[in-house]
């Protein structure tokens, strides 16, 4: 296999997480139009492009009068004000870091055109991934934007590397399209949920899909002949920042203690939506603390469709790791999302996947004694409970 010499990212969806903003912004314009923007109207939309993704909205919500067209050009100039707002992926910034550090070639292939570009990394945190990239290959620049090969090959060219030596991290499928098509190998990292959208993936490939990640937390350099991360805690990575999640303790599905003995607090649908990306998914290890109280405890957390039970919906639901006297359903749940375990999983038994979760709870144990990780426990979100207000 020749050596990894340049890694080229897309942008939306595999470095940024645009998302969100656009969900935001697409429920502001539909409430003008006097609806409400529902979860499903979000997820019909998801992963199209913004017309087609408008069409979506349209019929979910039952919209009348209205093109989308229109709604497209009502959301365009919140969208241009907004965009430095987009954060970066789970795992996005440590992986750039990393590579940097130790000299791999780093280069930028996006559809999106360069006056938006601009705009996407002018945030807080997006601003210093700028100077991170040798070459930056934006949509206005080619003829034929992806599935077509034309962005990274010409990203390659400018760089003076063979397509067998470049290494691309993509989102959609379209654009594993185009990196297969330009000789390159490439990680999917989907932005949508449905599996069968992307290639079979094999490792040993000299150009094409060699693997499909849930995230970019998952990504091992190693296999690829890059350096290794060195950043781990008991296995752990670490999330820098952590999440800080809040929201409200809800009925689950009602098996976690009854089917697995593992009791695990479910956290309202609306706080997850805001906090959480549609791509977030894994176990994850962190701090936790309950309404008024100070007290903190460990917490070992599923987010995502637990695969075992394929749920149609997505959850996340910590695990404390302490015995509680009664529920504490209706409280407010704050969560210090810490270090990143592992990927969701599927499992063949019932009891694999339980002796699996008390794998997590004793890595939990562990790794939350690291120094790095200890003083989490100690931040002011899990200390000050919301102030209640009258509805
Ligand atoms: P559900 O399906 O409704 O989430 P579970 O069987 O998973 O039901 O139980 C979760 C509930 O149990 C939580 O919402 C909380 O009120 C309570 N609970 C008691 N001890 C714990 C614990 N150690 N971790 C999480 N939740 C706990
Ligand atoms: N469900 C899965 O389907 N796959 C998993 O890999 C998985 N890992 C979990 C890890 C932890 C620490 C916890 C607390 C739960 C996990 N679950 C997983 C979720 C489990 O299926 C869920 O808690 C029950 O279905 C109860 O809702
Ligand atoms: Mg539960």
């Amino acid at each position: 296999m020749t050596p990894v010499q340049l890694v080229i990212f897309d942008l939306d969806g595999t470095l940024l997480n645009t998302e969100q903003l656009v969900a935001e912004v697409a429920r502001s314009v539909v409430k003008r139009h006097g609806k409400t923007m529902t979860l499903e109207a979000i997820k019909a939309g998801s992963g199209r492009k913004p017309l087609d993704a408008w069409d979506k909205v349209i019929e979910e919500l039952g919209l009348e009068g209205v093109t989308a067209q229109q709604l497209y050009d009502e959301s365009e100039p919140s969208l241009r004000a907004r965009w430095h707002e987009a954060q970066l992926m789970p795992g996005a910034a440590r992986l750039l870091w990393h590579l940097h550090s130790h000299h791999v070639m780093l280069a930028l292939a996006t559809s999106t055109s360069r006056d938006t570009l601009h705009r996407k990394l002018s945030g807080k945190d997006t601003e210093g991934i700028k100077p991170l990239f040798k070459a930056v290959n934006c949509g206005d620049d080619n003829q034929h934007g992806k599935p077509a090969p034309d962005c990274f090959k010409a990203t390659a060219r400018e760089l003076d590397v063979p397509p067998a030596a470049c290494l691309v991290f993509e989102d959609a499928p379209s654009g594993v399209e185009a990196a297969t098509a330009a000789g390159m190998r490439v990680i999917a990292v989907p932005s949508i949920l449905d599996k069968s959208a992307y290639p079979q993936p094999d490792l040993n490939r000299h150009s094409g899909c060699c693997e499909v990640l849930p995230s970019l937390l998952s990504f091992v350099p190693e296999r690829y002949g890059l350096p290794a991360f060195t950043d781990h805690i008991h296995g752990t990575v670490p999330l820098t920042p952590p999440w800080r999640l809040k929201g409200t303790v809800v009925k689950g599905f009602g098996r976690g203690s009854k089917e697995l003995g593992i009791p695990t607090a479910n956290l309202d649908a609306a706080s997850l939506q805001a906090a959480l990306s549609e791509t977030t998914t894994g176990i994850y290890c962190g701090w936790a603390s309950i309404g008024a109280s100070s007290a903190v405890y460990q917490m070992a957390m599923s987010v995502g469709w637990n695969p075992f039970y394929k749920n149609e919906k997505k959850t996340a639901e910590p695990w404390l790791l302490h015995t509680f006297p009664e529920d504490f359903y209706g409280e407010e749940l704050r969560l210090m999302v810490c270090g990143f375990i592992r990927p969701e999983a599927d499992f063949t038994t019932l009891d694999a996947l339980i002796a699996r979760i008390h794998e997590d709870a004793n890595v939990t144990r562990a790794a939350m004694q690291h120094e790095k990780y200890a003083v989490m426990s100690k931040d002011a979100f899990l200390l000050e409970t919301t102030p209640q207000t009258a509805s």
